[in-house]
Formats: C-alpha cells, structure tokens, sequence
C-alpha cells in the first residue's frame, strides 16, 4: 500500500454531548504517541494543532432539541475547510475527536473530493437521530443521519451541498443501541448495519468482507468514523456513553487490520475518546493502537 503522508488534526469538541472531558480527547491521542508510532511505520506525519472550540459554559445553549446548534455549525464549517485543504494536498486527513459531532465537518470536509464517498461507522450507537426524534437534543447522536441528508438544514448544508454520503455506501459496524427513530431511519434509507448479533452470528471476519465490499462498490474513497464506543467498555472505559456487550480489543484489531489490507480507506477520525472517565489513558492507547492496525501494522 502506497504510504501516504499524514496531517493529524485535533478537535477538542464537546458541545455535541453532555459530559465534560471529551474536549481532552485529541491531547491524550497525542499522549499515548500516535505521531510516533506512524513515524515507525514509515509514514511521513505532520500535526497541524487544534481547531478551536468555544467551551459550553462561554456561550449559549440555544434550543434543546439542539444543543449548541450554532456553535457545532461555525466549527465544523472550520473542520470542513481544514480537512478539505489537507486532501488538495495529497495528505491523508487523521482528525483525533472529539465528540462525534465533529464528523459533519470531517465529512463534508472529505466528500467535497470524492464522487461517491463510502463510509464506515463504527459505533454502539447509530448517530441516526435528529432534532425531532432525539431523546438527549444532543447533536453527536445526529451527525450520520446529517451527512446523509437528514436533519436541521443549518447542519446538512454544511459545506455548501448535501448529502455527503449514500445510504448505498454507508455501513454501520458494532450497533447495539438505537432509538425508535433511528431504526425507521435505517428501514427507509436501507442503510446496511452489523449489529453485535451480526457481529456474534457470523465473526468480524465475515462482517468486515462484507462491509469492504459494500463500501468499495461504486465508490471512490472510503472515510473511516471510528467512536471508541464501539469497543466493549472493558477495554474501552473512557466514553461518555458506554454500552457492554460491545466489539472486544482484538475484533477491532481485526477489523483494522482487513481494513489496511484492502487498501481502501482515504481518511479517518477517532472519536469520544473522554480521559476524564478513563483509567490511565487506556482508551487513548487503544486509539493508537487501532491506528497502528488500520496504517498496517502486522504482527509478524
Ligand atoms: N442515541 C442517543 C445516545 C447516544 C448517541 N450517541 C451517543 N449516545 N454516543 C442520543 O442521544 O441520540
Ligand atoms: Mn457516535
Ligand atoms: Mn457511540
């Protein structure tokens, strides 16, 4: 696989969830040496920093069935361009969250660039919500249901255009918790999800044969959406909304390492890393670890 230079871009956004400390996500990324390790796998890296991000109790809350609206509006317009600018540079974009909120700049940021952008969400939950079907009114439970083109307009016009994405070319990996409103969302879109049962049914190996050629098909660069959520909170603690009986360590390890393999994957952000409820930044290595798998780390 031809090694592509890497720009890491931080985004110490909480604004789209309720609990504080996810802000610290991208400095404890940094900490458990992700620039290094790309390094020793040859890869030429360069960090461009932090975006900024007004911190909640600097402004306003705005309307509750969506938080902090304008603000995730002005910054991810910001993620887009930023993000935009690093791929007319021939560099792959590795945004470090965050909360996931952020994947709406990510994305629009990334598709402006493909045609037919294909996308892996790795979560426990769906992201599929939107001002009306919300429970929390917070808008990183919205940002796939917005890159598909669903959503307050404020949002899904980010960028310009919408959608950003496909259902056809959109696979959800690791589901184990959907509102009501999320599951029509995945019925009227026909949107491809590997819930756990899926996962447990078939192994990763097959889930993840499938979802590369879901992916891949018709597509012209694949974005991988990895929330730390995805992993089992026993090896992944420091989220803000935790769901057991998730994808253990070395299925995620799999998943990245079929990934690397394919040679698919044109840009990727890990997300909801929260140190605050972490136990010595073990959900940050297991960040970098994932990287390291996904950039084609092997074991022998
Ligand atoms: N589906 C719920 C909970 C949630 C979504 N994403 C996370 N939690 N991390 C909601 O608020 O939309
Ligand atoms: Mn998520
Ligand atoms: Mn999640």
């Amino acid at each position: 696989m031809e090694k592509k230079p890497i720009t890491i871009i931080g985004m110490p956004m909480d604004l789209g969830q309720g609990r504080r400390g996810v802000d610290m996500g991208p400095s404890a990324i940094r900490y458990a040496s992700a620039q290094r390790l790309l390094e020793q796998l040859g890869y030429e890296v360069e960090d461009i920093g932090d975006l900024p991000v007004p911190s909640p109790e600097s402004i306003q809350i705005g309307e509750p069935k969506l938080k902090y609206l304008s603000a995730i509006r002005q910054v991810c317009e910001h993620l887009a361009d930023t993000v935009s600018s690093v791929v007319e540079r021939k560099r792959f974009p590795l945004v470090f969250g965050g909360d996931h909120s952020m994947s709406i700049g990510t994305i629009a940021g990334v598709s402006r660039h493909y045609e037919n952008l294909g996308l892996i969400w790795f979560d426990a939950h769906g992201d599929l919500n939107t001002g009306e079907t919300s429970p929390s009114g917070n808008i990183h439970g919205m940002s796939l249901a917005v890159s598909l083109g669903t959503g307050h307009t404020d949002l899904v016009r980010i960028g310009g255009y919408f959608p950003k994405v496909r259902p056809e070319h959109t696979v959800i990996i690791g589901a184990r918790e959907l509102d009501p409103g999320e599951r029509t969302l995945i019925k009227e879109m026909g949107i491809k999800v590997f819930t756990m049962h899926e996962i447990d049914r078939i192994g990763m190996a097959r889930v993840m044969e499938e979802a590369i050629s879901i992916v891949s098909r018709g597509t012209d660069g694949v974005h991988l959406s990895l929330d730390l959520d995805g992993l089992d909170p026993k090896d992944a603690p420091g989220v803000g909304t935790p769901v057991p009986g998730g994808i253990t360590y070395r299925e995620s390890h799999l998943a990245m390492e079929m990934l690397a393999e394919a040679g698919i994957i044109t840009s990727a952000e890990f997300v909801e890393v929260n140190p605050i409820l972490d136990r010595e930044n073990q959900t940050a290595k297991v960040a970098v670890a994932l990287i390291g798998s996904v950039f084609g780390m092997k074991i022998l």
